[in-house]
Order: structure tokens, then C-alpha cells, then sequence
């Protein structure tokens, strides 16, 4: 539909940007912090930067946040590193860790911008995980505990709270990650994943508990799929894989329910998880406030392809391969695609916005939209009009969105400051601001403000009615 006027972006709208801790910080081993999964899986490849230093984030805080004040930002999301408040995930406290994000929060405060913190994005405790991780149970009495730390330290100065980031990627292509050892089996990964749901469901509850005013949501990856035709074999391909990547996570996080036809597809797949007596009454009874999600750009797909041709898992957030059976990975016609092959659909992101909101009528939190790219530093400056147009194009959309009818509470693309990427490297940067380093080279570090920072500080200061 087309409108003649379109609503304007509300009052308080939070305009932010977004990073996760062990993307940003480095400082990976220092003052007393406990190694992650990332940290203990290592994993990066030959000539790809590993997550030691990142964008040392940790050791240029106050500098980084006011460079966030001066682009403007309402919101700055961030994640808490577990292994920094709880080295080994379950044992003592860490002070030191604790202070950090004291400051860390104190300082946005004092700028004026509203902290946005996801209690865990990608960075399970190695000795966690040693103990089995997600697939051991005992793993969500361990983060409700550091989720009610969390909540005594920060819930006077935090309002917005995100459990967990991306679950639904950590299950779907978590080797591609660094979340999940390679080969985990799918049982093994969809029980763990009924222990994140509980875990996710723990939070919830604690949070409304300990602090009646706060908003807590999920943020999973979601992106609507479309059939690649509109052959009703395609159609019923494309509401399969919705329900598989989507609908599965957000049903049982907002309704406290199994989606049926995700459901069937893991018993078809012989791998349903074991749910004792009680589990489903624990998630009925969490009831989130918002639902805070990530998009980068829509799926497609085709039916299955004929038995015995070749297909694979999806081998990256954004890259779907298909799966025997059910569905094909296909690309769309209609779409560009950036640097690093991942297809760019800003109207995508207006039906995301649609479907969401008839499915659970709750406000929606954009956590992460962006472009990668390899940006070049040229004389101090960075010149991303390409960044910039593939931003636009996107809130434009979300105005759309809310002309809709949908409540978007705010707007927070990745990434607020360039970091390492979850498997490419800091070659492929998202950032308003350029860190100054190199693969293995960390060279100065230094930041420099790219060309997007102030044209997205000039759509902020005009509640996003400049968007030139
Ligand atoms: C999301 C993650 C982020 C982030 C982003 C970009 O899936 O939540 O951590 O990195 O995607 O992905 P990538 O770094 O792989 O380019």
C-alpha cells in the first residue's frame, strides 16, 4: 500500500546503535576475567583477526561513549560479558567486571543516552560449557543467578533489559559462529536450546520481580522467508522454514508455546527435546514487555530439492543452503547483495515489521540492521555513502512500518563503532566510527568518525525527518 502522508517517528523514539561485548571490548584475559566459549574455541582462521583486542573497547570506554554523545545517539545496546561478572559462570563474583559496566553505564547516563543491555550475546563461560553447556540443565539455574546479579547491580540505573541475542542463530548455524562445536547433533542442539528457553523464561520472571518498572524482551535474528514462487509447493516451503528460523523462538518466548509445525519437523528429524513436567508452565507464565529483534535482510526459498540432490545446512546467519525435505535456499532476483554475498531488502524489512506485529502485538526494538563492507580509511576521513544509502532505505521503511500501524520503539543498527565480526574479521565493518587497526596489525587504534556518523547524527537531531 501506498500512503499519501506518511505518521512521523514518535516522541522518544530511541535512535542508538548497537555492539556485544566480546565483539568490541578485547581485553579478553584482563582484570580478572574468565575465557569464553569464543575465547576457548578459538576461532578465527589464518589471517582473520581473533577477539583478544577487538576495538579495545575496555580500555577506551569513556572516549567511545563520548563520541556516541556527540553523533547524538539516544541508545547505545550493548552486551554484559558473562565470564567478566562471573568468571567460571557459576562461582564468585568478579568486582572488577562488575565496576566496569558500572562505568560503562554511569558514563552513557551522564550523556544522556539510555543503556540498552543484552544479558548474553554468543559468550557462554568455557567452564560452562566444559560442563556441557547449554545442554546441561544445570545451566539455567546458573544464568537466572547472574541474571539476578545483573538486576541488583544495574537495575536502578537499566530499563531496558534483552535476554539472550540470537538464539535462534546459535541453534541454526552456531559453528559458523563459534558457538557450538562442529557436528554437534541436532538433538543435542535443540535441547539446548529448550534450556535457553527456560533460562530466557527465568529472567523474565526474575526481572518483573526484582524490578516492577524495567522492560525485558528477546532478540532473535528474525527476517521473514518468501517463496521463490508463487508454486503453493514454494509457499508451503517458505512457511515451513518461517516456522523453523522465526516462529519456533518467538511462539514459545511470547506465548510460552511449541510452534506445531516446528515441532513436527524436529520429531521428523529425531530431534525434540526432552521437556519435564512443569518447563511449559515456567514459559507460559514469562511474559515479555517488547520484543527486541535483529534484521539484516529476507530469506527465500523453494521446495525441497528432488531426493538425493545435494543440499547442506545454512552455512552463515544470512545464507540459507536448504535442507532435505523441506526446504531450498534460493537467491532473489530482485536483491542486491553487499561485499560479503548477504542480499540487502529494505522492504523486507516494513513485512518483517507486519508479521511480527499481527503475530504478537507487542512493541518492536530493532537490535541490529547494517551493512559490512570494507571501508577505507583516506586521509582521516571514511567515505560510506554506501552505508549510508542501505540505512536510509531502511528507516524509511520503519516509518512505513509505523504509518502501518506497528510500535517500533527504537532504532539500533550495527554497529555503533567498527568490531570484529562474528567470523570475518574486522575487515568487514559496520561502524559509524572507524577503528584504526588491521587484521593481525593493531596498529594506533585510533577513532575516526566516517561519513555515515554525522549524516546519521543529523537524522537523530531531526527525529528522522532528514534523512538527505
Ligand atoms: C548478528 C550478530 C552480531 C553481528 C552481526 C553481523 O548475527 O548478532 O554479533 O556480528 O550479525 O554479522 P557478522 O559479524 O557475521 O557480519
Amino acid at each position: 500500500m501506498k500512503y499519501r502522508e506518511l505518521d512521523t517517528f514518535p516522541e522518544g523514539f530511541l535512535w542508538g546503535a548497537s555492539t556485544s561485548a566480546y565483539q568490541v571490548e578485547g581485553a579478553w584475559d584482563t582484570d580478572g576475567k574468565g575465557p569464553s566459549v569464543i575465547d576457548a574455541n578459538g576461532h578465527t582462521a589464518p589471517g582473520i583477526s581473533d577477539f583478544r583486542v577487538c576495538s579495545d573497547h575496555y580500555h577506551h570506554v569513556e572516549e567511545d561513549v563520548a563520541l556516541f554523545a556527540q553523533m547524538g545517539l539516544k541508545s547505545y545496546r550493548f552486551s554484559i560479558a558473562w565470564t567478566r561478572i562471573i568468571p567460571d559462570g557459576d562461582g564468585l563474583v568478579n568486582q572488577a567486571g562488575v565496576d566496569f559496566y558500572h562505568r560503562l553505564i554511569d558514563s552513557l547516563i551522564a550523556h544522556g543516552i539510555e543503556p540498552i543491555v543484552t544479558m548474553y550475546h554468543f559468550d557462554l563461560p568455557a567452564a560452562l560449557d566444559a560442563k556441557g553447556g547449554w545442554e546441561n540443565r544445570g545451566t539455567v539455574a546458573a544464568f537466572e543467578r547472574f541474571a539476578r546479579i545483573l538486576f541488583s547491580e544495574y537495575g536502578s540505573k537499566v530499563t531496558y533489559w534483552l535476554t539472550i541475542n540470537e538464539q535462534n542463530m546459535m541453534i541454526l548455524v552456531g559453528e559458523a559462529i563459534g558457538t557450538v562445536k562442529k557436528g554437534s547433533p541436532k538433538s543435542a542442539l535443540y535441547q539446548a536450546n529448550h534450556h535457553m528457553m527456560l533460562a530466557q523464561a527465568k529472567a523474565i520472571l526474575a526481572c518483573h520481580e526484582m524490578l516492577p518498572s524495567a522492560k525485558i524482551g528477546p532478540a532473535p535474528n528474525i527476517a521473514l522467508t518468501y517463496p521463490e514462487t508463487c508454486d503453493p509447493e514454494d509457499v508451503l516451503a517458505a512457511d515451513d522454514f518461517n516456522s523453523i528460523r522465526n516462529w519456533f523462538y518467538l511462539d514459545a518466548s511470547v506465548r510460552g508455546m511449541y510452534n506445531s509445525v516446528a515441532w513436527r519437523y524436529l520429531r521428523e528429524i529425531g530431534a525434540a527435546p526432552n521437556v519435564e513436567a512443569g518447563d511449559m508452565d515456567v514459559l507460559k507464565s514469562a511474559k515479555p514487555d517488547f520484543i527486541a529483534f535483529n534484521y539484516y535482510a529476507s530469506m527465500t526459498v523453494s521446495k525441497p530439492a528432488p531426493e538425493g540432490a545435494a543440499t547442506t545446512d545454512s552455512s552463515d546467519q544470512q545464507l540459507v543452503a536448504g535442507e532435505e525435505n523441506v526446504f531450498l535456499g534460493v537467491k532473489n532476483p530482485h536483491l542486491p547483495s553487499t561485499d560479503f554475498g548477504w542480499e540487502m531488502d529494505p522492504i523486507g524489512f516494513r513485512n518483517t515489521f507486519r508479521a511480527l506485529w499481527d503475530r504478537y502485538h507487542l512493541p518492536l526494538l530493532v537490535t541490529e540492521n547494517g551493512l559490512g563492507a570494507f571501508d577505507k580509511l583516506e586521509d582521516g576521513a571514511v567515505h560510506d555513502q554506501y552505508r549510508i544509502n542501505y540505512l536510509r532505505d531502511h528507516i524509511k521503511q520503519i516509518q512505513l512500518a509505523i504509518t502501518d500501524g506497528v510500535e517500533v520503539l527504537g532504532y539500533n543498527p550495527w554497529s555503533a563503532i567498527d568490531l570484529v565480526s562474528t567470523h570475518q574479521g574486522v575487515a568487514k565493518r559496520y561502524g559509524f566510527i572507524f577503528v584504526n587497526r588491521g587484521e593481525e596489525d593493531m596498529l594506533d587504534l585510533a577513532r575516526y568518525p566516517k561519513d555515515s556518523f554525522y549524516w546519521y547524527k543529523k537524522v537523530i537531531s531531526s527525529n528522522g525527518d532528514d534523512l538527505n
